[in-house]
């Protein structure tokens, strides 16, 4: 069951964000049986404003068998910054890695596009058979890699991080994360579920992910921003980075 709905923001992102949006949500579609995920009440979509502009937020998100969480979500700072972020968690039971990307955009053009599978397991190495895929993959020549930072060592060997310099670049950047996300989703939806002590190593792996993607202080300062540092923690820890909690501890009183 899906939502019919035509986000509002999309429309007023930069082209190649509404492209990769549009891509992402159609892959999902196309190979994963998909239902909704409810965020946390009034997380869909939300609006700040305390020092300087305003920034929006609009959120989708669904789960299937194998992802626990598939989370896009658009932002808009003023009328200058356009962001794209989007993370698939696996369920625990699954050995699979997550798939990540972000694009931050302004008036001048993109300044950062980012797209990971990147391993969960306990050696942080990806499967062979993801390798073998990968490995196939090319990707175009960039004339702006950029170099990614210390709490960034969670990121595979075929991560792409650049500064697109002009439309054929992106349109690259945009190929290759279409074709790493349809690899994701084809591995995904043939994995098959790992013992109880396997799902522990899984998820650690998981939780080191999410722990080190909250110290990014570039997205942590968008936020407090807008909405201060309370909600900014609040957010990365139970939107933008959640771990997986064992079904009985969500529950309580
Ligand atoms: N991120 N990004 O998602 N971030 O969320 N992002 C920036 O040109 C937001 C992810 C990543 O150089 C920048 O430097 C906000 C995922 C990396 O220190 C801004 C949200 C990945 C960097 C934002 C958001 C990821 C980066 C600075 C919530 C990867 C470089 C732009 C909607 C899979 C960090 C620039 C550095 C940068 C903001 C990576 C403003 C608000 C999933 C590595």
């Amino acid at each position: 069951m899906l939502q019919p709905s035509q986000p509002s923001l999309r429309q007023e992102q930069h082209p190649l964000i509404r492209q990769l949006a549009t891509s992402i949500v159609q892959l999902w579609q196309e190979h994963l049986e998909l239902e909704l995920y409810t965020l946390p009440e009034g997380l869909g979509y939300v609006e700040g404003k305390l020092e300087g502009e305003k920034l929006r937020i609009e959120n989708r998100c669904y789960q299937t068998r194998e992802f626990r969480k598939m989370h896009l979500e658009l932002a808009k700072v003023g009328k200058n910054l356009d962001i794209l972020h989007c993370v698939m968690f696996p369920r625990p039971e699954y050995p699979l890695p997550m798939f990540g990307c972000d694009i931050v955009a302004s008036k001048v053009g993109i300044s950062a596009a980012i797209a990971d599978l990147s391993p969960t397991s306990p050696e942080k190495t990806l499967s062979s058979d993801y390798e073998q895929e990968l490995k196939n993959l090319n990707p175009e020549k960039f004339s702006q890699h950029r170099e990614l930072p210390p709490w960034a060592d969670i990121f595979s060997e075929y991560c792409l991080f650049i500064r697109p310099n002009n439309a054929q670049e992106e349109q690259d950047f945009l190929h290759y994360t279409e074709d790493m996300l349809r690899i994701h989703c084809r591995q995904g939806i043939a994995s098959q579920p790992v013992s109880a002590q396997q799902q522990e190593l899984y998820l650690a792996g998981q939780e080191y992910y999410c722990n080190k993607q909250q110290k990014n202080d570039k997205t942590r300062r968008v936020l407090e921003k807008a909405f201060g540092s309370e909600w900014a923690e609040f957010y990365m820890n139970s939107v933008l980075f959640d771990s997986p909690q064992p079904e009985e501890e969500q529950i309580s009183n």
